[in-house]
């Protein structure tokens, strides 16, 4: 599949048409309309994803820090919550307006971590085993991007990445991992699953994946 990924974005005369290229050819084959969803679709990379609760599930932060810590989900609930209202916009096209998401902010994690010396960026890994993602520091740190245990006002469920997903509102929704298990403080940007088949890896809305959208879009 990285093969195809990596031919489709050679062949393609422009990114934008390699993105709808790799994006359609569904690598995965398994997105699909999410029962009940509002909009959403359901990603995932693997069949199947373990179901994790409040009793086994655990956030682990290592990498460059001071201080490496591990959360559970009760831990986040009840630090300082963050609720955000913003449009989710996958890069394939589909939208889904004025979405709630609450939880910690990243930057208050990495805060407690103690960033060290020499780190550039942040890598997240989730329980599902397979996907990936990534941030620089300096996004990583924005109020906007949030370790989020709320959705729509309620728990994250386990098809939308629950019970903890990364939400990274200004960027396209890919980066938002679901599943989130891990975040590791890293000296360089390791570029994450979707990256590896052509996918920007600053990936802002409108302004990236081949999209040069109007200021009003
Ligand atoms: N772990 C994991 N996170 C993921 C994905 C995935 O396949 N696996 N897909 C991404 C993509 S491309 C999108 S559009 C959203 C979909 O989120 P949803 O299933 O809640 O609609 O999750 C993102 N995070
Ligand atoms: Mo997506």
């Amino acid at each position: 599949m990285l093969g195809l990924g990596a031919a489709g974005v050679a062949a393609g005369p422009s990114l934008q048409r390699a993105v709808e290229a790799v994006t359609s050819r569904d690598p995965t084959g398994l997105s699909g309309v999410l029962p009940g969803g509002g909009g959403f679709r359901y990603y995932s990379v693997v069949s199947s994803v373990p179901n994790r609760d409040a009793s086994d599930y655990a956030l682990t932060v290592d990498g460059l820090v001071e201080r490496p810590a591990s959360y559970r989900l009760a831990d986040l609930m009840a630090m300082e919550q963050t609720r955000i209202v913003h449009d989710v916009q996958c890069v394939t096209g589909w939208r889904v307006p004025a979405t709630p998401f609450e939880g910690v902010r990243l930057s208050r994690l990495l805060e407690l971590a103690g960033v060290r010396d020499g780190a550039t960026a942040v890598r997240f890994t989730c329980f599902d085993g397979e996907y990936s993602e990534s941030l620089t520091l300096d996004q990583a740190r924005r109020d906007d991007v949030l370790v989020a245990v709320k959705m729509q006002d309620r728990p994250v469920t386990h098809a939308h990445g629950g019970p903890v997903r990364l939400y990274v509102a200004p960027m396209y929704f890919y980066k938002s991992a679901k599943w989130l298990s891990g975040i590791t403080v890293t000296p360089t940007v390791r570029p994450g699953y979707w990256e590896n088949y052509g996918y920007d890896v600053d990936a802002w809305v409108g302004r990236s994946n081949g999209r040069d959208d109007a200021p009003t879009g």
